[in-house]
């Protein structure tokens, strides 16, 4: 990371999860509604299971915020699990585990039990899948969401978009992106055609009632990045590489593109890269994007298009084999609550997980302390580009 630092702490039935982030200039205009706003549109998405019924995630800033405004100080933020409750004799950080307590001993294939076990040396696998829960990705929300106004400011606009769920991915109309975005928000597996949820819905309560789960794939995007964002230079400063980074590592992602992605391995030079064009008004454009907005890991002015695809949750209903860790034995892998699918919340995550690298790129390149500092020179920046 270049100007930004951001941590996440806390397990998925403790106290909280929290987000630290620092770098942000000051005097940042933030709405805490519109961070609540964000909260509840990671926790919707047809196919989640019981906990976002008990959970109303809410933002509780710690520090680094008066009166409404950034004062350029590191900002922790909370969201307490109202699930605490319920496992605080489980969860307690001192003091003994109660009587009754069974350690999980039994790893899911595709959760991170085993290998964290492994890891960290723990032979009750909870003290590995409690921080390996996609519970973690609300810190990423708080301070993506942070972010994401900081961006507005900027003209800077990040949507998202499912594509996908299991083998179903019906035709998506024509459209710009943000036409697409705006549908998906009134669709409950946020598909960019409403009128296809039905669908969808039968095909997840289908997998559900087979006690499986499902992946799937989603577009997240980013108009409003002029050129020369990320750099060619050196491997590390890569837009294209910092951007695949900060999606690959939402939990259950194992694919990102950007652009058309694999495709381009398969077509000719002249179908893949974008012809340049010029206008007095819009000065560099081009005529298609399907490099989606970077190319030598430098920002072209074209929206960033990036798509990434989720493997299915690991907590099956009718679980795999596993092998206990105690006793060697061949066995069913243990059951938690869980979802069917959660793509269309992590299609939420990567939106601020975005949000969150392109403002360290820009705050790297444009620098300033303080928000009017900023947005002067990311003016001066705007009409350089327009310019040359
Ligand atoms: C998750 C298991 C489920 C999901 C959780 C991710 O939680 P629980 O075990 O409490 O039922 O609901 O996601 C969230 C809690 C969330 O806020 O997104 C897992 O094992 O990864």
């Amino acid at each position: 990371m270049g100007r930004i630092r951001f941590f996440t702490a806390g397990e998925s039935h403790g106290r909280g999860i929290f987000a630290y982030l620092e770098g942000i200039p000051a005097n940042l205009e933030l709405k805490e509604e519109e961070i609540n706003r964000e909260l509840f549109r990671r926790q919707k998405g047809y196919g989640r299971g019981g906990r976002m019924l008990i959970e109303r995630d809410k933002v509780d800033f710690l520090s680094g915020v008066r009166f409404g405004k950034t004062i350029g100080s590191p900002i922790l933020m909370a969201v307490w699990n109202r699930d605490y409750e319920n496992w605080r004799e489980v969860m307690k950080p001192f003091g003994e585990p109660p009587k009754n307590y069974k350690p999980f001993t039994k790893p899911r294939p595709g959760h991170g039990d085993l290998a964290g076990g492994i890891k960290f040396f723990q032979r009750d696998l909870r003290n590995v899948l409690e921080r390996a829960s996609a519970r973690e990705t609300v810190g990423r929300v708080l301070a993506g969401s942070v972010c994401k106004q900081f961006l507005k400011k900027l003209g800077i606009v990040i949507g998202s978009y499912v594509i996908s769920i299991g083998e179903l991915s019906p035709p998506i109309k024509e459209g710009d992106l943000l036409k697409r975005f705006e549908l998906a928000e009134l669709s409950e597996v946020r598909f960019p055609d409403p009128s296809r949820d039905e669908e969808f819905k039968f095909y997840i309560d289908f997998a559900k009632e087979r006690g499986e789960s499902l992946g799937g794939s989603f577009e997240v995007f980013a108009i409003g990045l002029p050129p020369g964002f990320g750099s060619y230079t050196s491997w590390d400063l890569r837009l294209d590489g910092r951007i695949a980074q900060s999606i690959m590592s939402i939990q259950a992602i194992k694919a990102v593109e950007i652009g058309l992605g694999a495709k381009v391995s398969t077509l000719v030079g002249s179908k893949v890269h974008d012809q340049i064009a010029w206008s007095e008004e819009r000065g560099f454009y081009r005529l298609s994007n399907n490099l989606g907005g970077t190319e030598a890991g430098v920002s072209n002015g074209m929206a960033l298009l990036i798509r990434a695809h989720m493997k299915p949750i690991p907590t099956l209903k009718n679980p795999l084999q596993s092998v206990d860790i105690e006793t060697k034995e061949v066995v069913k892998a243990g059951r938690e609550r869980s979802d069917v699918v959660a793509v269309p919340s992590a299609s939420v995550v990567a939106e601020s997980m975005l949000a969150i690298t392109l403002t360290d790129v820009i705050l790297e390149k444009i620098g300033g302390d303080f928000m009017e500092e900023v947005l002067k020179r990311w003016r001066e920046y705007l009409n350089y580009v327009k310019n040359f």
